[in-house]
């Protein structure tokens, strides 16, 4: 491939920089805004994960030079109309508490027969206030009925994959990696820049 330029990453979220530098580092240099300390804090007003991935890639791509990609993503509960969905950071009551996220998805999980899950990521990457590209991702699992597991972020301890019988967390940061909805989203991100079609 040839030489690609920066990416810098609208989030604040160190986990989510963790991966996607682990997923991408062979072929970027990965940043995230925490590098550019005078650029605002960006307000997720939107009720999709592609209204806030866009609120974010373009809010900083207009602040910054550089190719700029914003993850928004979380977790949709079947047996629980979708929720935690767009709100999946503050779920517990105080944005970013992951326990507190959790103690609240056991609550609303107990005596659920219905387990399925689904983590979902949004990418949008921009340049110039522009939106360059939109890339998907998914992973289909069952929430646990305990948490386990000290690998992973958010909701990990929690959601079994399909097809296994441990948590993500359980499962840790490698096995994440190939089959994760942000892994799955940065694949077909990858695909699009290997053919050429963008950056
Ligand atoms: P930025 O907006 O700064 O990127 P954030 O953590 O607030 O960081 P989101 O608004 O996209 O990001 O919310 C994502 C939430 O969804 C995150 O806080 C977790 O609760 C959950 N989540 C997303 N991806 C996850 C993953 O891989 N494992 C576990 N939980 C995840």
């Amino acid at each position: 491939m040839q030489k690609l330029p920066p990416l810098i990453l609208a989030t604040r979220n160190a986990h989510k920089t963790e991966e996607i530098r682990h997923l991408l580092g062979h072929c970027f240099e990965v940043m995230d805004v925490t590098s550019f300390p005078d650029l605002p804090e960006i307000e997720e007003t939107g009720t999709t994960f592609l209204e806030n991935a866009r609120l974010k890639a373009l809010g900083i791509s207009s602040r910054i030079d550089g190719w700029v990609l914003a993850d928004d993503s979380g977790l949709e509960v079947d047996a629980l109309d979708g929720e935690p969905g767009v709100y999946s950071s503050s779920y517990g009551g105080e944005e970013g508490n992951h326990t507190l996220n959790n103690q609240r998805l056991l609550k609303e999980m107990a005596g659920k027969e219905n387990r399925s899950a689904r983590f979902r990521c949004t990418l949008v990457l921009a340049k110039s206030g522009e939106e360059k590209g939109v890339f998907r991702g998914t992973v289909d699992g069952n929430i646990a009925d305990n948490a386990s597991g000290t690998g992973g972020f958010g909701y990990d301890p929690l959601f079994i994959p399909a097809g296994h019988d441990s948590s993500l967390a359980d499962l840790g940061a490698e096995i994440k990696s190939t089959l994760s909805h942000r892994a799955n989203a940065i694949r077909t991100f990858t695909e699009a820049v290997e053919s050429g079609k963008i950056i």
